[in-house]
């Protein structure tokens, strides 16, 4: 097992570094949101509060249907991952959980596992599952479809692996089940549309009846691949119809990456927490598909009008809005580490930022028919500079005020291409 760790006093020593400009420039951003009434304090409060947790199939090096380039020092094991993991949380001080995916990191000793994250200061958040790929040991297919394949028998080895999934997370201590199914058609009458959509609600309710009380059931919808035609679980609307049908343990989760370009998602979400569905989400930004490039690379201000909904929401008080917050990226040519602390970053930067917006002068703007003054107040909220605040954040709370060069600094990955030699025969666990 590697060993080394980037220690509170290295983070110290580099935060002394950082410490003249953040000063000045927190003190500057004091004075303006004074101006407006706004508390900076109150903010770092807030930036303190956020959380998100980070995939446990994130921190390895992703790869295309084309091709996958390894990273030095990568995690080998989920061990290797949760220590990863806890480096992430260590300097951005945002992300003190783990999202598993099963099996690619299944625990062989879940108690363990448990234990290990633990004494790094992490816990787990949701459980994923993963009918969308055949596993050596199994003995059905999934090549035409999991929780919907017209074979009972595949369904049920699908229901089987997610109440197992449930286990697995009972002893870690989560509290979610994600479930987003590969299973559609890649031509047009391949598949029964209603039928299909009967067969995932039927295998659906058996995995709802084995969810835990105090448990929340995740659905996952997407609306092409792996089925290039058609997939059961299409939209948001086939997701919200099935939550209301399992009960009130499921809800919706919308996965930023999962939506044709351009669709409006920031009304996805507004809808979803006015029925009371809203899950959560999967963060990742896309130009074109489901390309789980990192949050906020390609469009920070679609980001930010998320956030407004969800700030929104919260200050309003609305009912049952609870939203777990994840990320699901694929990291093919970057670091994982420095790419999860950077979207961890862009989202605690959203959600102050939304936080920022006068919603009175909004809503007032909105009822005098004033779109340009509307616009006007998510634009100023959006083009302040929140930085400051997000360094102080950090800094106050143990973590690093520039993760990134605290990390380069460090030489972790350095080290941990020492100390992770590539294992005869190991493969990649994963396709992201
Ligand atoms: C899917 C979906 C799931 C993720 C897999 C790897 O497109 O986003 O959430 O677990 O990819
Ligand atoms: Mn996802
Ligand atoms: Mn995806």
């Amino acid at each position: 097992m590697s060993s080394f760790e980037i220690v509170d006093s290295f983070i110290a020593e580099q935060n002394e570094k950082a410490r003249p400009w953040v000063e000045e420039d927190y003190e500057h951003l004091g004075k303006k949101l004074r101006r407006q009434n706004v508390d900076i304090d109150d903010l770092v409060s807030k930036a303190q509060a956020f959380r998100v947790a980070v995939p446990s199939w994130g921190v390895g090096t992703g790869g295309t249907r084309f091709a996958r380039f390894p990273g030095t020092g990568e995690p080998r094991d989920i061990y290797e991952k949760v220590e990863d993991c806890g480096t992430i949380f260590k300097l951005v001080r945002s992300t003190p959980t783990v999202s598993l995916h099963i099996p690619w990191d299944k625990p062989d000793d879940a108690t363990k596992l448990l234990d290990f994250a633990n004494t790094r200061g992490l816990s787990f958040d949701a459980m994923n599952s993963n009918t969308f790929q055949d596993q050596p040991s199994q003995k059905h297919s999934y090549k035409f479809g999991s929780l919907t394949h017209p074979d009972k028998a595949v369904r049920q080895q699908a229901v089987a692996h997610n109440i197992e999934c449930l286990e697995i997370g009972k002893a870690l201590g989560s509290k979610a089940h994600t479930v987003w199914i590969g299973d559609g058609g890649n031509f047009p009458g391949q598949q029964h549309f209603r039928h299909a959509l009967e067969r995932y609600l039927e295998s659906m309710r058996e995995i709802y009846a084995a969810l835990p009380e105090d448990w929340r059931m995740f659905i996952e919808h997407k609306f092409y691949e792996p089925a290039f035609y058609s997939t059961v679980i299409n939209d948001w609307g086939t997701s919200y119809y099935c939550a209301r049908e399992l009960g009130p343990k499921a809800f919706c989760l919308v996965d930023l990456g999962h939506h044709a370009p351009n669709v409006n998602i920031e009304m996805i979400v507004a809808r979803l927490i006015q029925f009371g569905k809203l899950a959560g989400f999967h963060f990742n930004d896309s130009k074109y598909g489901d390309d789980d490039l990192d949050s906020g690379s390609i469009k920070p201000f679609q980001l930010f009008l998320i956030f407004n909904e969800l700030v929104d929401a919260e200050l309003n008080g609305v009912a049952n809005f609870n939203p777990a917050y994840m990320l699901d990226q694929s990291h093919n040519v970057t670091d994982p580490i420095e790419s999860l602390m950077m979207s961890a970053v862009e989202l605690v930067r959203a959600f102050v930022q939304a936080h920022l917006i006068d919603r009175s002068a909004l809503a007032e703007a909105q009822d005098k028919c004033d779109p340009l003054t509307a616009l006007s107040m998510l634009k100023q909220a959006f083009t302040t500079d929140v930085a400051p605040i997000l360094a102080v954040a950090r800094e106050r709370a143990g973590g690093a005020i520039d993760p990134i060069a605290t990390y380069r600094q460090s030489g972790y990955r350095l080290r941990k291409n020492e100390e992770r030699p590539a294992r005869k025969g190991a493969a990649s666990s994963g396709i992201v």
